[in-house]
């Protein structure tokens, strides 16, 4: 590290503990959006000199913030590199150094820096470019902005954004590295490593990054909350990490999974990671519905058309992909947590622990006369046995705890707080 940016960064710390010391914020707000034609959720930061407002998709499995910006990258003017051998660099934990010659060196080619590859989940096409960093401006629950100097990202290649949903610029990782956006707020403000998120149907709500409590009508729900452990894949699911170092994404452990009360024969190998790292269960945003092991699916698919047929009298008609099991919606009837269908269970750790589904979560309206099964077919060789997908994250209270990995989930909204109650409301 040159003397020079060890003196920057020493003023920067001093100016930043005395701004901030009287009034230390609890936790931070991010929204949620749902883009309507890729299913995608978003939200909006603000980074740079100029407060550039960025509309980055969101990735629980993502390693770090990285984008592409034309407005961004015209008020650059407050963009570093992170460079070699740095401290930032260090715990970006990146792939190598990269030596780019532009002069002057802007965003994206600069000299001797730190990079590595970004990861574009809808394409699977991977971007290794520098890194550097920037100021994200930032919300507190309680309405007052904060800045978090040296925030690390990748500014990316245009081409990598291919995939993503309209207007957004790039993707904010959530994953468990320590330049993830959950991570690098804990470090800062010392604050607790974990975020909650609550999506609602609509696809509206909010990510709080800091913990609870929760405001009105959300305040009980940290007694509702049941808790699994977040285990580690021994082998890296993410695409160019190796054996040996600890899990980007968050992955739980499914046991069994009950339809009604029947409880589904499944191959439990499926369940639990073999030594490639293949098997489990993981939480994943950047899949609209639950992604299953064909076998899985199948068993899944079965049990649910005998059951909808025998117990509830719903007629099957013809399938529409990509689900596997639809139905004629006037022979489903309607409750306050959506059509009234077997509920799917995802069983945990004990008996006792499961993630119930309920009609709003298993069944998705693909028009008017037609609500289908909202699980697709992952077919023979899936990494992962079970990904689950947007459509079954939405109307829960997800806590992912990363310092004690601990996922704390509600049962569903609508089963447990007054119609109308919607995860658009979700606030601390
Ligand atoms: C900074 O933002 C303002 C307001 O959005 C805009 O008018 C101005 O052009 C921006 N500056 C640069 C250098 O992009
Ligand atoms: C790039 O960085 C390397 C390593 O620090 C240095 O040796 C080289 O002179 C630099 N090149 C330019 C053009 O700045
Ligand atoms: C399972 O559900 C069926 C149909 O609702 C019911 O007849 C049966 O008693 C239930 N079995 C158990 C063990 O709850
Ligand atoms: C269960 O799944 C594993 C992993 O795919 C496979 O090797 C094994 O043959 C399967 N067992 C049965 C009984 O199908
Ligand atoms: C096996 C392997 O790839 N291990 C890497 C895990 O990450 C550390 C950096 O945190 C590397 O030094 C190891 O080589």
């Amino acid at each position: 590290m040159s003397p020079s940016l060890l003196i920057s960064l020493f003023s920067f710390l001093v100016l930043f503990s005395v701004s901030n010391a009287a009034t230390k914020p609890r936790a931070f707000i991010f929204p949620i959006k749902k883009e309507s034609t890729t299913l995608q959720y978003y939200t909006t930061i603000q980074i740079g000199a100029n407060s550039t407002s960025l509309d980055v998709v969101i990735d629980l499995g993502g390693k770090f913030l990285w984008f592409n910006s034309a407005e961004y990258f015209a008020a650059a003017t407050t963009y570093r590199p992170i460079r070699c051998g740095t401290k930032l660099c260090q715990i970006s934990n990146g792939v190598g150094c990269v030596f780019c010659f532009l002069s002057p060196p802007v965003p994206g080619c600069t000299n001797n820096t730190c990079s590595d590859y970004a990861h574009n989940p809808f394409t699977g096409t991977l971007g290794y470019s520098g890194l550097g960093e920037d100021t994200l401006h930032v919300q507190a629950t309680n309405g007052a902005k904060y800045v978090s100097p040296h925030f690390p990202f990748q500014f990316s290649d245009p081409v990598l954004k291919e995939g993503l949903a309209p207007g957004t610029q790039g993707l904010i990782g959530l994953g468990r590295t320590n330049i993830a956006l959950q991570a690098q707020l804990a470090s800062r403000f010392k604050i607790p490593q974990k975020f909650a998120l609550c999506i609602s149907s609509s696809g509206d709500g909010n990510i709080i990054i800091g913990g609870g409590p929760y405001k009105a009508p959300f305040q009980e729900i940290s007694k509702s909350l049941i808790s699994t452990p977040l285990i580690k894949n021994p082998v890296e699911t993410y695409p160019t990490e190796k054996v040996g170092n600890s899990s980007v994404e968050y992955f739980i452990n499914v046991k069994s999974i009950i339809v009604g009360n029947k409880t589904l024969l499944l191959n439990t190998t499926l369940l639990s990671f073999d030594k490639n790292g293949n098997g489990g269960t993981n939480l994943r945003t950047v899949r609209p519905y639950t992604i299953l092991h064909r076998s899985i699916f199948r068993a899944l698919v079965n049990e649910f058309v005998k059951e909808a047929a025998a117990i509830y009298n719903i007629k099957r008609v013809a399938s529409v992909a990509p689900f596997g099991a639809c139905f004629d919606s006037k022979t489903i009837a309607n409750s306050k947590t959506g059509p009234v269908v077997p509920t799917i269970d995802l069983v945990l750790q004990s008996k006792k622990v499961y993630w119930r589904f309920y009609g709003e979560n298993s069944m998705v309206k693909v028009n008017n006369d037609v609500l289908c099964l909202g699980f697709v077919d992952g077919g023979l060789d899936p990494v992962t046995s079970i990904s689950i997908g947007g459509h079954q994250l939405e109307n829960y209270v997800l806590e992912f705890d990363v310092t004690s990995s601990m996922l704390l989930f509600s049962p569903s909204i609508p089963s447990i707080l007054p119609s109308g109650t919607s995860c658009s409301q979700f606030k601390a």
